[in-house]
């Protein structure tokens, strides 16, 4: 069985993990002939010509994926291929996204087990299997097949450093309502163990030749007995590679943060949001503004780089809001900061399908999105403070400006 799987475009050069942990579970139970687009590096033409003899053609979507995913599937499409959407869009949107039919079957949630079972013979519209239990059991992801060294490449060109991305868990407690992770993973989490988690942390460093790996799990700081025998044994087996990872910052204090730095840890990126305590609690963030304080403090003590996401455009938030805001990114001076918008993907609480079902994900997002206006602030006022925060925050200021017309 041939089989295809395809990254589509997105303005972000990011390793598919998602298709290499797809294509490495295929692979150890017995399906070799795997290959892999994206659609950052390959162009449309070699994209469908790779996929012209595949029997199974699978697409990782995000919403903004999704059009690309489209177009791509409506070329590749035969009555003799089965093509597989995946990934968090149609995991929130699977009957919708069969309504398009060059689709023949949607994954809804984790990936491994359910393409298994279509590679196996498995012709159900929409496929949900029950999570992995023992994430250890996962084979790494494949990082060749989804060669990885282009999107080193990218980076180095970027940062001028050699970095690549690593998973320690799957899924997020929080119920944070701009947030669509919970539309993949629900609400439970795995853990890999620490030894586990070090084997790829090694291996990727002296396969790839890596000089910076990061954590781009949900928050790495969930599990504190797990940060801690991480950090322990990394020291231990004298793994020198820096790396750095999202927190939260009800869920690191000082001590962690200094055995995290002692283990190579560099950064830390923490959703702030807002300096505005009700705002908080609209988010249902469940963090305090002193919490922030705290980890912003003790991190900058260490000599940690501290980057903060600011997020504008709750409801209720008013311009004494984001003067809250503002006034709490002055005081703890983060290194690094993003001011983005609301924006109502699916899968978030703010998704509303009447209202958002014909959005072009690809062109709207939360820098760029003419959608979002609270009560008491329009998309203009919205775009005027943000636009005022970038600019003020310039010199340290994580900002992607994006193309109009969009990839
Ligand atoms: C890390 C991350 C990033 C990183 C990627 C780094 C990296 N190297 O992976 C960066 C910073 C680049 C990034 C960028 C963006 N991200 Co992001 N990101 C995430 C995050 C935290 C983890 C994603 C991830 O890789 N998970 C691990 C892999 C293994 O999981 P997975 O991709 O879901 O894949 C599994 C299943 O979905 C399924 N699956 C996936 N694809 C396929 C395909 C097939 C064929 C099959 C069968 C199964 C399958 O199987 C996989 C394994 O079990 C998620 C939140 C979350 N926890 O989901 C947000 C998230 C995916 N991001 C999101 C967004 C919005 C973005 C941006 C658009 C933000 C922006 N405007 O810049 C961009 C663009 C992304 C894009 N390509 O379109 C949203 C997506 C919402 C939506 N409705 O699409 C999420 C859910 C966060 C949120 N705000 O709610 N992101």
């Amino acid at each position: 069985m041939k089989i295809a799987l395809i990254q589509p475009k997105s303005f972000h050069a990011w390793e598919a993990l998602n298709l290499g942990y797809i294509a490495s579970f295929a692979r150890k139970n017995g399906f070799e002939d795997i290959r892999f687009f994206s659609g950052f590096f390959d162009s449309d033409e070699e994209i469908v010509a790779g996929c012209r003899d595949a029997d199974v053609v699978g697409f990782s979507c995000t919403s903004p994926q999704m059009k690309h995913a489209e177009y791509l599937a409506s070329r590749i499409k035969r009555s003799n291929n089965h093509i597989v959407f995946g990934g968090v869009h149609p995991s929130c949107e699977p009957e919708r996204t069969l309504e398009n039919n060059d689709i023949d079957a949607v994954v809804a949630g984790e990936g491994e087990q359910a393409f298994l079972e279509i590679l196996k013979g498995g012709r159900d519209r929409i496929i949900k299997r029950p999570y992995v239990e023992d994430l250890d059991s996962l084979p790494f992801p494949d990082r060749r097949l989804i060669k990885q060294e282009r999107n080193i490449q990218t980076a180095y060109r970027d940062n001028g450093i050699r970095i690549a991305s690593l998973f320690s868990s799957r899924g997020c407690p929080f119920s944070c309502v701009f947030c669509a992770s919970h539309s993949v993973w629900s609400r439970k989490v795995r853990f890999r163990s620490a030894d586990n988690i070090l084997e790829e942390f090694k291996q990727v460093v002296d396969e790839l030749k890596v000089d910076f790996i990061k954590f781009s799990d949900d928050t790495f700081t969930i599990k504190r007995s797990l940060v801690e025998e991480f950090c322990v044994k990394k020291i231990d087996r004298r793994i020198k590679t820096p790396w750095a990872c999202n927190v939260r910052v009800d869920m690191v204090d000082e001590q962690m943060l200094k055995l995290m730095k002692e283990a190579g840890c560099r950064e830390i990126w923490a959703g702030v949001e807002s300096g505005s305590p009700r705002i908080l609690k609209e988010m249902n963030k469940k963090i305090t503004v002193e919490q922030v304080r705290r980890v912003f403090a003790a991190s900058r003590e260490l000599g940690l780089i501290r980057r903060a996401y600011m997020l504008l455009g709750m409801p209720e938030e008013t311009l004494e809001d984001i003067k809250l805001s503002e006034a709490l990114v002055d005081e703890i001076k983060p290194d690094v900061v993003g001011f983005t918008i609301l924006a109502p993907y699916p899968g978030t609480r703010y998704y509303e399908r009447g209202l958002h079902g014909g959005v072009d994900w690809s062109v709207v997002d939360e820098y760029e999105n003419r959608i979002t206006k609270t009560r008491a602030l329009s998309n203009e006022d919205l775009h005027t403070e943000q636009a005022r925060l970038v600019e003020k925050y310039r010199a340290g200021v994580a900002y992607r400006h994006k193309p109009k017309n969009g990839n």
